[in-house]
């Protein structure tokens, strides 16, 4: 059984935000303001069943799904794309494929050292983030 990414979880680090935004095709001004952010992310389980919101002061995010299960996502307010999304446990990685007009487009998250980590690809960009756990 893989750990828990359960909680709530704080940013400490953004690596290539800007290049993962940039292949998405968000605006430079829109890039400008998002590269201040800081992110929290608050993931919830019950099941197989999670919900991992992404809260910023600008724009929050939230979205559910069911593990092995593919669902229609939309990603509403950061791309506004609809892609076929699929997530899984692949070891101790919990991995989303997101299939749609964008090529290579996905995530990981995982736990290491007590932190939250999430690794963002789309096409031949990879945005790397930690999180510390919110005390
Ligand atoms: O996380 O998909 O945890 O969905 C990626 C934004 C920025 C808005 C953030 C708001 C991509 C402007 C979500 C940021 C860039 C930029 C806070 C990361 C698009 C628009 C919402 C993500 C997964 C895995 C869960």
């Amino acid at each position: 059984m893989p750990v828990s990414l359960c909680g709530s979880w704080d940013m400490v680090s953004n690596v290539n935000f800007e290049g993962y935004m940039t292949a998405l095709g968000i605006s430079l001004y829109t890039r400008k303001i998002a590269l201040k952010l800081k992110h929290r992310k608050v993931i919830e389980q019950v099941g197989d069943r999670y919900v991992v919101k992404t809260l910023s002061t600008i724009r929050n995010y939230t979205f559910s799904f069911r593990a092995n299960e593919e669902f229609q996502e939309f990603t509403k307010g950061l791309d506004d794309r609809h892609c076929k999304s699929l997530v899984a446990w692949e070891g101790n990685k919990l991995v989303c494929i997101q299939k749609g007009e964008k090529k290579n487009r996905g995530w990981a998250h995982w736990i290491e050292d007590d932190k939250l980590h999430l690794e963002l690809h789309c096409e031949d960009q990879v945005c790397k983030q930690v999180f510390k756990r919110v005390v």
